[in-house]
């Protein structure tokens, strides 16, 4: 069996990590600039200069028969202090970025918030502030009604659970806060309110198109087969993948998620009680949505753990420096036989064919699914413009083997985003985390395929596995 033919096989982007010019032509500021900036050792310019590179990158994407791009746009582009007055300038660039991709054969799928909420909001709390729903609300519209001829594909948010942890938990991204569980969960929650406004706002409003959410679904199994670790298991999966998936397609949570999430809350001093009202608004997009993106890249091996959170980010690619424990959940732990990447990252894609799978078991009413992200972090070297990257080949042909499994074994999987098109920066790892297809030169910001680039045409144009 191949891939169907209409499979898409596309790249993905994100603004705030390939745009650059993050302070410039118009552009309002997001926490993430500040942030970089107080920490020293990370920028979000020149990244991958898209902003005026988007040609040779589209270019690339046709010549290497990519006829797909994620991109998303940047919000504080639009609109500068997230609410108000539009910079004309930042919406006319998306409209010449659409078109350039029209031009070249290759479809646009749009994320409308990709960890980047302009800096007023995310000042005044956020996610945790029901004001940023309101605002993320009328921006979402504003985009649907200025682009709905360019863009018939619409991402709401990029990963919601990441976008929490990162922010509250792991103290990574803006506000660097961390182990406050109660604050993760309630911006999680306003987020997928905030999704289903767009939603509903979208569906209402007529556009031509489709609409779905992405999140970041990371399998957790046991890491031994005893009661405890399977129940750490359960509570790391209910608080980072099922809270999001019951929102996403019950528009409410079951009473076993509610369980978890209540005791997780109570036992770090919080508390959660979603407001009915707001439930409604998620119920009735819940049967609206199209489909569901899915971002994958690793799994978990959980061992219960009951002792003090304790969190290291590997952010430098030293190997085997992570550390994962949460107090009252569990352990994130090495296995023996399963590969990382320098990052410590699991390779597992048997974890991504068990999770859509889940899906699809879980949510029968799930109607599509997108693999909208999955690549390999990797130290590239650049030798006489040859980059030879086999490892990431590898990476991707393992997973498109599952992938194709779980499309005959009935799932409903529609198409495939390598992470990313070309080389871009790393929120909080910086820019020696490769992933691209296309190796940047971040000074002369000239872009080279690596061997991943040819490989990855081969399997479009095959439409199967190597
Ligand atoms: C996803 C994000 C991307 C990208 C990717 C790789 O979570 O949606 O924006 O960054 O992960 O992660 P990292 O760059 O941290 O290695």
């Amino acid at each position: 069996m191949k891939f169907p033919n209409d499979f898409v096989f596309g790249g993905a982007t994100a603004a705030y990590q390939c745009e650059g010019e993050t302070r410039t032509h118009g552009k309002g500021k997001v926490a993430w600039d500040d942030f970089l900036a107080a920490q020293g050792r990370l920028s979000g310019d020149p990244a991958s200069d898209f902003y005026h590179q988007y040609p040779v990158d589209l270019d690339l994407c046709r010549k290497f028969h990519i006829k797909a791009i994620r991109i998303s746009i940047a919000w504080s582009r639009i609109f500068p202090e997230g609410t108000g007055s539009i910079n004309q300038e930042g919406v006319d660039f998306y409209h010449r970025v659409f078109q350039e991709c029209h031009k070249n054969g290759v479809e646009p799928y749009v994320t409308l918030h990709h960890f980047d909420t302009p800096d007023t909001l995310h000042k005044a709390g956020d996610f945790l502030n029901k004001d940023t729903v309101e605002a993320y609300a009328a921006y979402a519209k504003f985009c649907f009604e200025e682009y709905h001829q360019e863009v018939k594909y619409w991402f709401t948010f990029n990963e919601v659970w990441p976008v929490a942890t990162n922010q509250y938990i792991e103290g990574t991204f803006p506000p660097g806060i961390k182990y406050d569980i109660p604050k993760a969960i309630l911006s999680m929650h306003y987020m997928m309110l905030a999704h289903a406004k767009a939603v509903l706002a979208f569906k209402e409003g007529g556009y031509p198109g489709q609409i779905g959410v992405i999140h970041s679904l990371e399998t957790k199994y046991p890491y031994e087969d005893n009661e405890e670790d399977r129940l750490a298991a359960k509570k790391e999966d209910i608080l980072a993948n099922q809270f999001v998936l019951d929102a996403t397609f019950l528009g409410t949570y079951t009473d076993e998620t509610l369980a978890v999430i209540r005791d997780l809350a109570a036992l770090n001093g919080g508390d959660f009680n979603p407001d009915p009202a707001d439930l409604a608004i998620m119920k009735k997009a819940a049967s609206m949505i199209d489909y569901l993106g899915m971002n994958h890249y690793q799994s978990h091996f959980i061992k219960s753990y009951d002792g003090e959170n304790d969190i290291f980010h590997n952010g430098t690619g030293e190997k085997g420096t992570n550390r994962f424990r949460l107090k009252g959940i569990g352990e994130r732990m090495f296995k023996e036989g399963i590969e990382t990447t320098d990052w410590d990252w699991l390779i597992y894609p048997q974890g991504m064919y068990d999770m859509i799978m889940r899906i699809k078991k879980q949510y029968p009413m799930y109607k599509a699914i997108y693999i909208t992200e999955n690549g390999m972090g990797y130290k590239d070297t650049f030798e006489d413009g040859f980059i030879d990257d086999t490892p990431r080949c590898d990476y991707i042909n393992k997973h498109l083997k599952v992938l194709k499994q779980a499309i005959a074994d009935g799932a409903h999987v529609k198409g495939y985003f390598v992470w990313s098109l070309m080389d871009v920066f790393s929120w909080s790892n910086g820019y020696n985390k490769r992933y691209g297809l296309f190796y940047v030169d971040f000074e002369t910001q000239k872009r080279y395929p690596k061997c991943s680039a040819y490989y990855y045409k081969m399997v479009i144009d095959r439409k199967d596995v190597i």
